[in-house]
């Protein structure tokens, strides 16, 4: 038996290099090793205000560039959370079993409520719970994640260990499965905050369907600092940052790097990230824009990861429900 890896992400916006680095690129990786499921989780996106036709589309632009980036459907399964109405369902029980101040430490919570003053609203609050129980319902074994979910994660892995111990073995406890390198992908414009997808701040990120003209642009103006040496110093968080995304995006060693920069300056730093990112990017964008607009092609993959992954959550629920007692 393989062990099952589940992971999710929100179509709030265009995706990011980070959440490819962070999050993306490693599902591909695990995708044939292990059991994977993996869901666009378009009910978390609507605790932040959301246009109902742009999260339609880009629901659906987010199906298209995960599997333009190699999630591919004879390893994996891919589904969108609203189609599967135990995540709802499950997260009621889990919430009633969840104490607030376990819930009013999440820093996420925290930001994201200082970024939207005007929304603060309950989902906001409970979206830890939502997630808890997208991960629960499949007995996931690891969750691939980056490292802004690890404070969820160990929050999700409580509720689970107390479930268990108070009503009776229901939950497989998950592991967190962070990379070394690329779980955290700083902004451009300020190394000290994480690259979102959801910033509106210019030149903050790269998108994965941005141009070679804009990549160049954007890189051209990041962040670095006054000093002339290009090495690995997580002090300087600009150059640090810049370096990492090359390092993942190129493979080679923090060694090999040093020396490819050694007595040369930002200017060919910046040229030479560009190059990689683009290399990198350019198939992925060819293979998004062949498939975008097949829709057929995209909602017979939906329908054949929601088939096979639904029976899995439905028997969870079920459990889950007689041991509170809800039948
Ligand atoms: N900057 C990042 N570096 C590394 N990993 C990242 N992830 C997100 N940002 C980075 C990882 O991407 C996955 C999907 O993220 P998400 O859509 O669930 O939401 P998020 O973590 O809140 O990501 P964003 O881009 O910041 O979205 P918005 O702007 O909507 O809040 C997760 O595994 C995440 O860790």
């Amino acid at each position: 038996m393989k062990q099952r890896v589940f992971s999710g992400i929100q179509p709030t916006g265009k995706i990011t290099i980070g959440n490819y680095l962070g999050a993306v690129k490693n599902w591909v990786y695990l995708q044939e090793k292990y059991d994977s499921i993996f869901c666009v989780v378009n009910s978390h996106a609507i605790t932040t205000k959301q246009d109902p036709y742009l999260l339609r589309e880009q629901t659906y632009d987010m199906v298209a560039i995960l599997l333009a980036c190699g999630i591919d459907p004879k390893h994996s399964s891919l589904f969108i959370q609203s189609e599967i109405d135990t995540h709802p369902a499950l997260s009621w029980i889990l919430n009633c079993n969840i104490p607030m101040g376990e819930m009013e430490r999440m820093t996420q919570f925290k930001d994201k409520a200082q970024k939207n003053p005007k929304n603060i609203n309950v989902g906001l609050f409970d979206y830890p719970a939502l997630m808890a129980s997208d991960i629960l319902l499949y007995q996931t074994d690891l969750v691939p994640v980056g490292e802004d979910q690890k404070q969820h994660l160990e929050l999700t892995r409580n509720v689970a260990q107390r479930f268990n111990r108070d009503f009776g073995e229901c939950f497989k406890i998950p592991e967190p499965l962070i990379a070394k390198s690329g779980a955290r992908i700083m902004g451009l414009d300020d190394p000290t905050s994480k690259m979102s997808k959801s910033s509106t701040a210019q030149n903050h990120a790269i998108f994965l369907l941005d141009t070679p003209k804009e990549i160049e642009q954007k890189i051209k103006k990041a962040t670095t600092d006054s000093h002339s040496s290009i090495v690995f110093d997580p002090d300087r968080k600009g150059v640090y940052n810049l370096l990492c995304i090359y390092e993942l995006f190129t493979q080679k060693s923090r060694e090999e790097i040093e020396t490819e920069f050694i007595d040369q300056g930002y200017g060919v730093l910046k040229k030479r990230i560009a190059e990689a990112i683009i290399s990198t990017l350019s198939p992925i964008q060819e293979e998004y824009l062949k498939i975008r607009h097949q829709i057929d092609y995209l909602a017979e993959v939906l329908n054949q990861g929601r088939e096979k992954v639904q029976p899995i959550a439905e028997s969870t629920y079920k459990k889950a429900k007689e041991l509170v007692g809800l039948i």
